[in-house]
């Protein structure tokens, strides 16, 4: 109890003493600050506006590293995912900064290019699944062409583009490209990139629409394409059929909210020849081309009346969509690239630690990951993922991984010795070796799972991300090791 006493009087002192001292400090501040105030009012008027221009100047100095220092800095990643419709201004700008940094940005440039190349023409593209008959479509309506018709699906394997008049007396380029659904997902990818370059696409299909033709069309709209879709073989339909596909078709792009005029939906045949067998009274069988007629006047009609009544919003929604598109290329650009820089930090890192380790007098000493590597290793992820941590939260990031490195140094280490094992002809494996695998194992964990949190997240939260590398360690150990061993025995080597 007497020592409660005496804890109680010192404090009392305390705050007794801190009382004098800060009225002291008060009244001496309030003199001083009275005294220049009369002063620089006695003075010209310039020097009492110079004097409380600085005073201004210094508090909002003040005020901006207090912001800096405890405020979090909020990066701008979201506007890369906005769905605003992008310029070109935009999308140029973002190319010239990703290119400055590195990222190859040629895909992206291709397609504005290409955009630029098709300003002044109008492009139809037919797209649809696999021998829906877009090919025989196309030769419908330009029946001089040389269009590949086929019966075995999948004839049409790269982009063609074909001649057309409208009835104003424009040219129009119809475009063929594979068909969507085939057994190779590039050939998809092509048509699709294909369709977002049009003006209109044709959507062809030959019955009610799959699961996957409803997919494909709702990303068409979603892409504000303008669309028609086409019923083709309508010959195979009897009248009642024919009206009834029709009307399940305007309820399916309803259903996904798509708005669709009806007479956008046409249904057509695009005619072509046909293989017939006959069979004659004696059981014999010739086999005789037949000429289907075409009937493709409604699709003619419906295609005019969309162009006239589009106009020029064509081109612009065209320029949208692709420059989405180019968005999206310099996105997976700049994914790649950043994977591949993040590879060469991590290693970087991992190398020197393993220098460090092997260095270190006695390889007893505990592994401590907050210090300059770690740091370092940590802001240049940051960076390269646009993200800008305080340096607050790179400590608290390291702190608390650190914390967790205890608990997974057994793991490590053993993961490093059993590692090392499999390298031939390096005997029994020496302590000091062992340790220094263990920490370049730590540093490579450390890097890959600030990577996933980084790409998921867009930036550094601590606690995540230190979670993440408690949970995801071993597996990264496991990983790791042979990478990290040969690094090691490298360096030992050295
Ligand atoms: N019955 C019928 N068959 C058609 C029609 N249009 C195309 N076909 C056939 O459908 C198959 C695929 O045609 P194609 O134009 O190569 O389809 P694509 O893969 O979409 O280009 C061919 O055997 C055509 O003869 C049509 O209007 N009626
Ligand atoms: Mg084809």
């Amino acid at each position: 109890m007497k020592l409660d006493r005496f804890i109680r009087v010192a404090i009392a002192v305390v705050i007794l003493l801190v009382f004098i001292v800060a009225t002291g400090a008060l009244l001496f501040i309030s003199e001083a600050a009275l005294n220049v105030w009369d002063r620089l009012k006695a003075g010209p008027p310039i020097l009492l506006y110079a004097y409380v221009g600085i005073m201004v100047l210094l508090a909002i100095t003040a005020v901006w590293l207090i912001w800096r220092l405890v405020i979090r800095r909020q990066i701008a990643p979201n506007k890369k995912f906005s769905s605003e419709p992008l310029s070109q201004a935009d999308i140029e700008a973002r190319l010239r900064e990703a290119e400055a940094a590195g990222i190859d940005v040629s895909h992206a440039q291709a397609e504005l290019k290409e955009l630029a190349s098709r300003k002044d023409t109008v492009h139809l593209c037919f797209f649809g699944e696999v021998s829906s008959g877009k090919s025989s479509l196309i030769k419908a309506l330009v029946p001089e062409a040389n269009v590949v018709v086929d019966v075995v699906g999948g004839s049409t394997h790269n982009i063609r583009h074909y001649r057309w008049r409208d009835d104003s007396g424009a040219e129009i380029l119809l475009t063929d490209v594979p068909g969507i659904g085939g057994h190779e997902e590039g050939l998809t990818n092509i048509a699709v990139e294909e369709a977002t370059r049009a003006n209109v696409v044709l959507f062809v299909c030959d019955s009610d629409l799959t699961r996957s033709e409803v997919v494909s069309i709702k990303s068409l709209l979603e892409f504000d394409k303008p669309l028609v879709i086409v019923l083709n073989k309508a010959d195979r339909y009897t009248a009642e059929e024919q009206a009834v596909l029709m009307q399940t078709l305007l309820q399916r792009i309803d259903d996904i909210g798509g708005q669709l005029d009806r007479d956008h939906v046409v249904a057509v045949s695009a005619g072509g020849e046909v293989d017939v067998i006959e069979r004659g009274s004696g059981g014999d069988e010739t086999r005789t081309r037949r000429t289907r007629p075409a009937d493709i006047g409604v699709l003619v009609v419906a295609i005019n009346r969309l162009l006239t009544r589009e106009g020029a919003s064509l081109d612009v929604r065209r320029e949208r969509a692709v420059f989405r598109m180019a968005a999206a290329r310099l996105a997976e650009a700049e994914g790649e690239y950043r994977l591949q820089r993040s590879e060469q930090v991590i290693r970087s890192s991992t190398r020197k630690a393993i220098i460090g380790a092997l260095a270190a007098i006695s390889p007893g000493t505990d592994i401590v990951i907050q210090g300059f590597i770690g740091t370092a290793m940590t802001q240049q992820l940051c960076k390269l993922y646009g993200a800008a941590p305080r340096d607050l939260d790179i400590e608290e990031f390291l702190s608390l991984s650190q914390s967790r490195v205890g608990r997974a140094l057994p793991l490590s280490l053993a993961v490093a010795g059993n590692g090392l094992k499999a390298f031939p002809g390096i005997g029994t494996v020496a302590g000091g070796l062992v340790h220094a695998v263990a920490y370049g194992l730590i540093f490579d964990a450390l890097g890959r799972s600030l990577v996933l949190t980084l790409s998921r997240h867009g930036e550094l939260l601590p606690e995540v991300a230190a979670k993440e590398f408690e949970e995801g360690i071993s597996e990264h150990l496991e990983a790791g090791v042979r990478r990290v061993a040969k690094m090691a025995l490298a360096e030992k080597a050295d």
